[in-house]
């Protein structure tokens, strides 16, 4: 052999064998990095319905109830203990009956300096009455609001979580919209009220991100989330992309590839006000309707299941750590 050729010959099995050893006591991380496929943490469901438990363990959350404030409390103090920069966006707003709301709306920042960012949002507060309860003598009652607030702040707690053990390569925002459910059902514009100020008013000006995803009624039992008309009116790419996605991770039955109906949510309001697509994950069936536990007394704790959480959670971290 000539020397030239010795040297490469000797370079090469050195770098084999550093290939081995990388293999041989390889995490799962530098192999499927090495094939340029990004790490995805596993989410949690356990950790994601201890979540739910946290907040009903409040109480129904309806603005301006100490229950609301004191939630408030501790989901900023979650947030920021998973690494977020947190802003509490306040406002007075008036709501369908006059009842003035102390709402609050809190956004939680990850590398807010990027502006390549991804926000995933739901709505903290519960409505102030379960107006469709069966029961006449319960309609002036709270929801608690374990599936109907609750589980799509849960996930996204899990996934701030996760975020703060591994950092994705994209800026993300965790935004929990306020005084969504204190609407009514004839009046226009009633619901979403955090989410309309907020997209009159974002946070930081200007505020841009490639997308976001709405979480809504994520924890319930028998979930069936269909592509809803809203989504596929202002975001078309990003609700097939991510329906593909699930059905890839093997969620095809509860991401059904299906029009849904036309819901007015804050991803609507997200849209048209703030003109950056979002898209709603949420648990309605056309002819169906909502789940039977919606605004009634039974949307509590025992009427969830982790199996959903699991669902949402899996697919929306996928999209969060699969983003360049
Ligand atoms: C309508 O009822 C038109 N939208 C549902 C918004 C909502 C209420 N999400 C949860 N509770
Ligand atoms: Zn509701």
């Amino acid at each position: 052999m000539e020397r030239k050729n010795l040297i490469t010959f000797f370079i090469g099995i050195l770098m084999g064998c550093s290939l081995l050893a990388c293999q041989s006591n390889a995490s799962e991380q530098t192999q499927t990095e090495q094939a340029d496929m990004p790490v995805v943490p596993a989410f949690c469901a356990d950790s994601s319905y201890a979540f739910i438990k946290a907040q009903t363990d409040f109480g129904a959350r309806v603005p301006n109830s100490e229950a609301h404030r004191l939630c408030g409390d501790y989901l900023v103090a979650t947030l920021e203990r998973y690494g977020a920069q947190v802003i509490n966006q306040y406002a007075n707003l008036r709501a369908y009956d006059g009842t003035v709301l102390n709402a609050r709306n809190i956004i939680a920042s990850w590398n807010p300096a990027s502006q390549n960012r991804l926000f995933f949002c739901a709505h903290w507060d519960s409505r102030h009455i379960c107006d469709e309860d069966t029961i006449v003598s319960n309609r002036n009652q709270p929801v608690m609001g374990a599936n109907d607030g609750a589980s799509g702040v849960a996930v996204l707690l899990e996934v701030a979580r996760l975020v703060s053990l591994q950092q994705p390569h994209v800026g993300l925002d965790i935004i929990l919209f306020d005084a969504e459910d204190y609407g009514h059902g004839d009046v226009e514009n009633s619901f979403c009220l955090g989410s309309q100020y907020w997209a009159m008013n974002p946070h930081v000006s200007p505020y841009n991100a490639k997308f976001g995803i709405l979480l809504d009624m994520v924890g319930g039992k028998n979930p069936v989330f269909a592509k809803d008309q809203v989504s596929m009116h202002f975001a078309p790419d990003i609700a097939n992309f991510v329906w593909d996605r699930a059905a890839q991770l093997g969620h095809g039955n509860v991401f059904v590839p299906t029009q849904g109906g036309g819901i007015i949510d804050d991803h609507y309001y997200v849209n048209l006000l703030a003109k950056i697509p979002c898209i709603d994950i949420i648990h309605y069936r056309e002819g169906v309707g909502f789940p039977d536990t919606w605004h009634t007394t039974n949307d509590v704790l025992e009427n969830i299941d982790k199996n959903t959480l699991y669902a949402v959670g899996n697919v929306i971290t996928h999209i969060l750590y699969e983003s360049r």
